[in-house]
């Protein structure tokens, strides 16, 4: 706990003359000393210290809920989390914490220490009767175990300090001056109340209620289309789908007013990360514990600042893991935790034995992770389904459909068209835990239904191959379990909803950058979205600033960097056709050729599109025909396109569907409300849902002030505090630190419109200046520690180089306008 204090350079703006290679020096030496985390200005850099570290604890929450606006104390995750939610507080405004890094660089972990902080800091209960603790508004003071809740905050309070910067200058209440919020570059102030009153789209998750295109959750094209499901069908699935409120949930529906359980909404929000994490984590080789969707988490705070709901949206699960793993990596945890776990009895029910037995899982030739336990992680997912009220016997049925995909997974075929299966065991065996007629089942694997093109309703079923029969069964798998990843987020999502306007955390953990020996598309999507992601992350802390410098017409020289958008508009670009776009314009056209030749057309198609462009390169001879690499932000990445055109129309079938929804089990069929002879709506493309999802992302973020978190990977053996330099070095320079930081050098800490300024620091002066240069004239004489370089007029605003200037100044204020308020406090301070 003392080397956190013994810190080096906390904030890389004070590296005098900063060099990437310079970065990860310091960067590398606070390391050296177990320190994670280093500041650039509000932005933390996190590196992962594959090693459990004491400082995360009960005392730590409490130190840095103590810190004024968490600046004082060391740099750490929870200062951030701590500016985030003081602000949400302060000033009745949405935050989202933005949490970007390669794959295993620590986002998921980041993410969850976030929760942890705010769950633990946030009052246990809604409204006005709150404990109230410490300082104002109603935030009780963490208790950490001990007694002393009346501890000394300074929260709120605006405590003076000697040296000055602690003081949160009273009319912010808290953060830093604006630097680098939403708020600061001169966007309308959000409406209070926050995020929800903002009209945000709708939840991801109720995709299915018809609604129109769904933003995020990946995947199978969700079928919009579709009367709801018959009412002897509506399990609990249909909820969400067909609209109707659900039959078995526990949660109230009216949850909102003065009834919320605050303590139950913070258990389920910390309780369904390791149920999430159950059904969407896996192992890979970058990660033990990669997130294979993205995930955005909304808490709602009322009045009272306490938690009293939560949203999650979902994007692009990659499902294909179900089916298919590179060696040495996993499927999902969940099927491992489910062998592990499952009582004996049951598993001889349901024909399970050990995961070898299994091609879903032997395949890969891996089946355990080092220091995880199955077993003991399965008791948990339970308990966290139980927290969000999936009731026992919803269990049984989402477990029993687990069994059953890993019994698909073993169907065989031989033969010629219609091939027929090799084995007859693993076919009966789904058969009976799907409740299908084993027939039924077969022949929607061996035969396609295929629409005809010219007589509407009219299917005819095609005979298929075994390797064709191969596809559909995987097909099936890959559907069961998405349709119950879903249930599992729309359940999340209805004991965390909540009716009525509120203001949020948003917090987001997406997949990280990634790159394989092998990349498909999954890999595409996943990389596209960090793209995105460094967009968002380049538009606010360095494009934005740098072009409100120049609306304003001050002195400013630009500081060069890479912007990414030319390879977002690589990819998702309309005109000129990006990547993309050409993919589905050939996968519109393709439908009934084999997926093989989809591919090379799209190739063709890829080369004639885009003929030369900076970012990509198409060789197109030999081993390499099928590929091509596009220079990401982060590094160059050669996409096999093997199965993108199969994988981007990502087609539901009828065949199954029907089969599915004939079950003698009300929960499965329920999974399945469309009407599949209904032909309405076009299907839509995986690449389509994940523009989509993008675009929904930065609309959601970019209404709440950001916080940034850059994880950064050490090293690429998972060795504990072990650094790469050269490893560092390369995401230090593509996550763009260096110019972070010159920007945050070089530019300004506070900016106000010039009558807002003048109105607020005029009130210093017995005779208030009547523009900028009477107020830098005045003020220099008054605070002798105040220079005239500290300001700049621009065309409507007045820029203020330094936090300390504001700070000394917001001290003048007090002085003038509150005398004896201010004695006291200092004199309250000294004691
Ligand atoms: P990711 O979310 O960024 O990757 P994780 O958060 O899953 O990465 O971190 C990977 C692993 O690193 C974790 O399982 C921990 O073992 C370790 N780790 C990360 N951060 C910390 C920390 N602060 N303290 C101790 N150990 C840590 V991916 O989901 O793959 O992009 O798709
Ligand atoms: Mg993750």
């Amino acid at each position: 706990m003392f080397r956190l204090f013994s810190s080096g350079v906390d904030d890389l703006v004070l590296v005098s003359s900063p060099t990437n290679g310079e970065i990860t020096n310091q960067i590398g030496a606070r390391f050296d000393r177990e320190l994670i985390y280093t500041n650039i200005g509000e932005v933390l850099i996190a590196v992962n210290p594959y090693k459990q570290l004491p400082i995360t604890g009960p005392e730590f929450i409490k130190m840095y809920q103590n810190s004024p606006g968490g600046n004082e104390a060391p740099p750490h995750i929870f200062a951030l989390a701590e500016r985030a939610y003081r602000r949400m507080v302060d000033e009745n405004e949405s935050q989202c914490v933005i949490i970007s890094g390669e794959s295993g660089a620590g986002k998921t972990v980041s993410a969850k220490l976030i929760l942890q902080y705010v769950t633990a800091v946030s009052p246990n209960n809604s409204y006005g009767n709150s404990m109230g603790g410490g300082g104002s508004n109603n935030v009780p003071q963490y208790d950490g175990g001990s007694d002393d809740y009346g501890a000394p905050s300074g929260r709120g309070r605006a405590l003076p300090m000697p040296g000055g910067r602690g003081m949160p200058p009273p009319a912010r209440g808290g953060g830093v001056p604006n630097r680098g919020g939403v708020a600061s570059r001169g966007a309308p102030p959000p409406p209070m109340g926050g995020g929800r009153g903002r009209g945000p789209p709708p939840p991801v998750s109720n995709v299915r209620a018809g609604a129109p295109p769904p933003p995020m959750s990946g995947g199978q094209a969700p079928p919009a289309r579709g009367p709801a499901p018959p009412p002897s069908r509506g399990g609990p699935a249909a909820r969400g789908r067909g609209g109707a409120p659900p039959p078995r949930a526990a949660p109230p529906q009216s949850r909102g007013g003065r009834n919320v359980d605050v303590e139950h909404i913070k258990k389920v929000i910390l309780d369904s990360n390791p149920l999430m994490e159950a059904i969407g984590n896996a192992k890979t080789v970058r990660n033990d514990n990669s997130s294979r969707f993205g995930k955005y988490l909304e808490i709602q705070f009322d009045d009272n600042n306490a938690p009293v709901g939560g949203q999650i949206s979902t994007f692009l699960l990659e499902k294909t893991r179900v089916t298919f793993q590179q060696k040495h990596e996993r499927n999902f945890h969940i099927f491992y935790q489910m062998l592990a776990g499952l009582d004996q009895s049951t598993k001889s029910e349901w024909g399970l034995t050990q995961a070898t037995d299994f091609y879903y899982l032997a395949q890969s030739k891996c089946t355990s992770i080092a220091d995880v336990d199955d077993a003991a992680d399965y008791i948990e997912v339970k308990n966290a389904m139980t927290t969000i009220a999936i009731t026992s016997e919803e269990q049984t049925e989402i477990f029993r459909i687990l069994a059953a995909i890993l019994h698909v997974g073993n169907i065989r075929f031989q033969g010629e068209a219609p091939a027929t299966v090799i084995d007859e065991t693993p076919l009966q065996w789904a058969a009976s835990l799907l409740g299908c007629d084993p027939q039924f089942l077969g022949q929607s694997l061996n035969h396609r239904q295929i629409q005809s093109g010219s007589v509407r309703h009219t299917q005819y079923a095609v005979p298929q191959n075994p390797d064709q029969s191969a596809s559909l069964r995987d097909a099936l798998a890959k559907t069961l379990y998405e349709r119950i990843f879903d249930f599992i987020v729309t359940r999340i999502n209805s004991a965390m909803q909540y009716h009525g306007s509120a203001k949020v955390i948003g917090v987001l953990d997406i997949y990280g950058f990634e790159v394989f020996e092998r990349n498909s598309f999954e890999q595409f999507c996943i990389n596209y979205v960090n793209e995105r992601l460094q967009q968002i992350f380049i538009d606010l802390t360095v494009r934005g600033e740098q072009r409100e410098y120049h609306e304003e017409g001050m002195k400013w020289k630009d500081i060069s960097f890479f912007d990414n958008k030319i390879v977002v508009d690589l990819i998702d670009g309309n005109k000129p056709p990006g990547v993309m776009r050409v993919l589905d314009d050939v996968c519109k056209t393709v439908h009934a050729v084999d997926s093989a030749t989809a591919d090379t057309k799209f190739m063709e198609k890829l080369i004639h599109a885009i003929q030369s462009h900076p970012h990509l390169l198409i060789s197109n001879t030999g081993s390499s025909a099928n590929e091509f690499t596009i220079k990401h932000y982060a590094g160059d990445v050669t996409y096999s396109v093997e199965e993108f055109c199969f994988k981007n129309n990502d087609n539901l079938y009828a065949s199954i569907v029907c089969c599915l929804q004939s079950s003698t089990y009300p929960f499965i069929a329920s999974l399945f409300p469309e009407n599949m002879s209904d032909n309405k709506t076009a299907p839509t493309t995986a690449s389509y849902k994940i523009r989509q999802s993008a675009n929904y992302l930065v609309q959601r973020l970019s209404a709440c002030t950001p916080h940034y978190i850059r994880c950064i990977k050490p090293n690429d053996s998972k060795s504990p505090l072990s650094f790469t330099s050269s490893r560092v070095e390369h995401q230090v320079k593509y996550l763009g630190l260096l110019e972070n930081i010159k920007v945050k050098r070089s530019g300004y800490a506070y900016r106000q419109l010039k009558d807002v300024f003048l109105n607020r620091f005029g009130r210093i002066f017995d005779v208030a200046p009547r523009n900028c240069q009477e107020f830098v004239e005045q003020i220099t004489r008054a605070g002798k520690d105040i220079s005239a370089e500290e300001f700049e007029e621009g065309k409507t605003k007045i820029f203020v180089k330094t936090p300390e200037t504001i700070f000394l100044m917001e001290d003048l204020l007090m002085q003038k306008i509150d005398p004896i308020g201010y004695k006291e406090r200092v004199h309250a301070y000294k004691e």
